[in-house]
């Protein structure tokens, strides 16, 4: 069988599990929210990093309904987090959301999930990347308009590597800058990722939208993010990705 076909029957069989990472709110100290990622228990393989299967997803656009899967998944997470009274009202889970999966019906799946699992769209943001962000297609931004009228917030990934795009934010209305862990990992140790990480902050503080920095793994890189006034943080110096149980015991204490 093609991994294309076990992927299809992984679907089907339950083989695909949602691991959460809590992200921080730097300022005061406390959860923000969780970005929800996904993982493949293959049977023989074992657990598999999206880096292996989703662009293979991407091109059969198996990736609609697994995506499909991982919204309704995170949501009944949030859910359950919110009746352990580990999470405030205000916690958002965040989703990743592929090119292939803003097609025009999108919106009316997303507003089906939320219906289905009794959420309002206030409490998910949805991470995509610049080239979808930024995407000059009328289909597009009918669809991300359809999204943010849904109270669902805009999150832009990866952010760090295409440097023309921050000038065009004040364009595209976007809730948060998530920038890239590649960024983050090297700047507490080079001059140059920790001058890219002031411009960003400085940029995103002028035009008002906060910041994410995912992949922080020690205190200096925190300092360093902290002296750059960014917000909010993510990485395995305040918790690695984990199962929604073991996620909910690291909600329950303090970050
Ligand atoms: O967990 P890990 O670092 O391996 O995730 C790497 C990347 O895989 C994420 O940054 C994201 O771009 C992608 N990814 C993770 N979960 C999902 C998902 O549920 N759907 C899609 N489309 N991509 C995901
Ligand atoms: O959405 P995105 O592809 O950026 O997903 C974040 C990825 O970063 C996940 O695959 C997760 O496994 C990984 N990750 C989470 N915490 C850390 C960390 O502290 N350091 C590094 N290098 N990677 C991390
Ligand atoms: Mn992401
Ligand atoms: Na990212």
């Amino acid at each position: 069988m093609g991994l294309d076909a076990a992927l299809r029957k992984g679907l089907d069989d339950r083989q695909l599990r949602l691991y959460y990472q809590p992200v921080v709110d730097v300022a005061e100290r406390r959860w923000r929210g969780a970005e929800a990622l996904l993982r493949w228990q293959h049977p023989e393989l074992g657990l598999l990093e999206p880096s292996t299967f989703v662009p293979l997803a991407e091109e059969t656009r198996l990736v609609v309904p697994i995506g499909d899967w991982v919204l309704r998944e995170a949501l009944f997470q949030l859910l359950d987090w919110r009746r352990a009274g580990v999470v405030p009202e205000t916690f958002v889970m965040s989703v990743n959301v592929s090119p292939r999966q803003l097609r025009s019906d999108f919106p009316a799946q997303v507003r089906s999930a939320l219906s289905d699992v009794g959420l309002p769209g206030t409490c998910l943001a949805f991470e995509l990347t610049e080239n979808v962000l930024l995407a000059d297609s009328a289909q597009t931004s009918k669809v991300l308009g359809d999204l943010r009228a849904l109270g669902i917030a805009l999150h832009l990934d990866d952010f760090g590597t295409g440097w023309t795009s921050l000038a065009s934010l004040e364009r595209v209305p976007v809730d948060a800058i998530k920038v890239d862990r590649g960024v983050v990992g090297s700047a507490a140790g080079s001059e140059h990722a920790a001058a890219a990480i002031s411009a960003i902050c400085a940029m995103a503080e002028t035009l008002r939208v906060p910041v994410v920095a995912e992949g922080v793994e020690t205190e200096s890189q925190l300092a360093l993010l902290v002296r750059n006034r960014c917000r909010y943080a993510q990485g395995r110096l305040f918790a690695a990705p984990a199962p929604g149980d073991e996620t909910e015991q690291v909600l329950a204490l303090a970050p």
